[in-house]
């Protein structure tokens, strides 16, 4: 792993352990019966956003899916919003009615969650056009499975963004398996980022678990979106450690697969390196990892302090 500025390899290692912290939270508070939702859980996925948002602005844009709530704390979404948010109540980022599959949060430029696979690339690059049309040098990033990558949206999306110059970032998060489908099983060629070339446009596949990598091929990436150059399309290579819903053990991930993934655990082999390379000693990071806690704790006990969704309000803000 090459060395990053000590800044940055901490920001990085600060938004790791909120989203695996976060995550453990949720499956422990679902596993108890104190909160009902589907979940889609992106341990083992933390690098990639963790990595990525670093480079980017606040107004910056975000689409993501409903694997997507480390995207959204990597990027800035308030913890607490989130757990509001999915507890169903009043005070969460969209008044409890999003759910996990529709959270938004504009302040922090996380414009869009959405449960149809693939339907996030047209919408990103929608609002790509809308900041060229302004020329307001926002980028947009969006994030999305391999499974979504043989959707038609992909390609039409890809084909546009290019066409048009336009600033946006498609984030393939490989984590091998579109469901219940290996990734070989669903998709004809051998990666992602090489349909890039069907597009013109630079197709770039890293270790997403390697933090240096992940960050170097977004700077890349955003430093030509903003230049005016078009987009890119990266696919971060990793793995999911729960399954793809909580209650799913997994049955189907051959054992030596598993074994190998978790060997590769992002998390535990960052802390390492960060402390080999002496950019903080263990101390350090576990007062990091004291105060995330703290911060989180806050979070669950805003959510079940919040009132829940009133009936009569449910069909207010909705639009279809
Ligand atoms: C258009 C569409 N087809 C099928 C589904 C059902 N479905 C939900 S998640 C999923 C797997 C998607 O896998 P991938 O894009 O690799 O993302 P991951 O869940 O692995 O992060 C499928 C097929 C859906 N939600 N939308």
């Amino acid at each position: 792993m090459v060395k990053l500025e000590n800044s940055i390899l901490l920001s990085i290692y600060e938004k790791m352990t909120r989203i695996k912290m976060n995550d453990e939270r949720f499956i422990a508070e679902m596993s108890a019966g104190r909160i009902t939702m589907p979940y889609y859980s992106a341990r083992g996925q933390e690098c990639i956003p963790a990595s990525i948002s670093v480079l980017l602005n606040s107004d910056d844009y975000l689409v993501t899916i409903y694997r997507g709530i480390h995207d959204m704390l990597a990027k800035g979404v308030p913890a607490k919003l989130i757990w509001a948010e999915l507890a169903g109540r009043e005070t969460g980022a969209c008044k409890g009615k999003g759910g996990p599959m529709h959270i938004t949060h504009p302040a922090t430029g996380c414009m869009l969650t959405t449960g149809i696979v693939g339907a996030g690339l047209p919408i990103a690059t929608g609002l790509a056009l809308s900041s060229k049309m302004r020329g307001d040098q926002r980028v947009t990033v969006t994030n999305f499975g391999d499974g979504a990558s043989n959707i038609g949206a992909f390609h039409e999306s890809l084909n546009l963004a290019s066409v048009w110059k336009l600033p946006v970032i498609f984030v393939c998060q490989n984590n091998r398996y579109a469901e219940h489908t290996n990734f070989a099983k669903g998709t004809a060629c051998d990666s992602v980022a090489s349909r890039a070339s069907s597009y013109n446009m630079p197709g770039v596949q890293v270790d997403g678990n390697d933090p240096q990598a992940v960050y170097a091929a977004a700077k890349a990436a955003i430093e030509r979106a903003r230049g005016g150059d078009g987009p890119t399309l990266i696919e971060a290579m990793t793995f999911r450690f729960n399954g793809h819903t909580m209650g799913d053990a997994g049955g189907y991930i051959p054992e030596e697969e598993y074994k190998t993934a978790k060997e590769n655990d992002p998390y535990p082999i960052f802390r390492a390196f960060l402390e080999e390379a002496s950019v903080a000693t263990a101390e350090a990071l576990n007062e990091l990892d004291e105060a995330i806690s703290l911060e989180l704790e806050e979070a669950v006990r805003f959510a079940y302090d919040s009132p829940l969704v009133d009936a009569s309000d449910v069909l207010k803000d909705v639009f279809a």
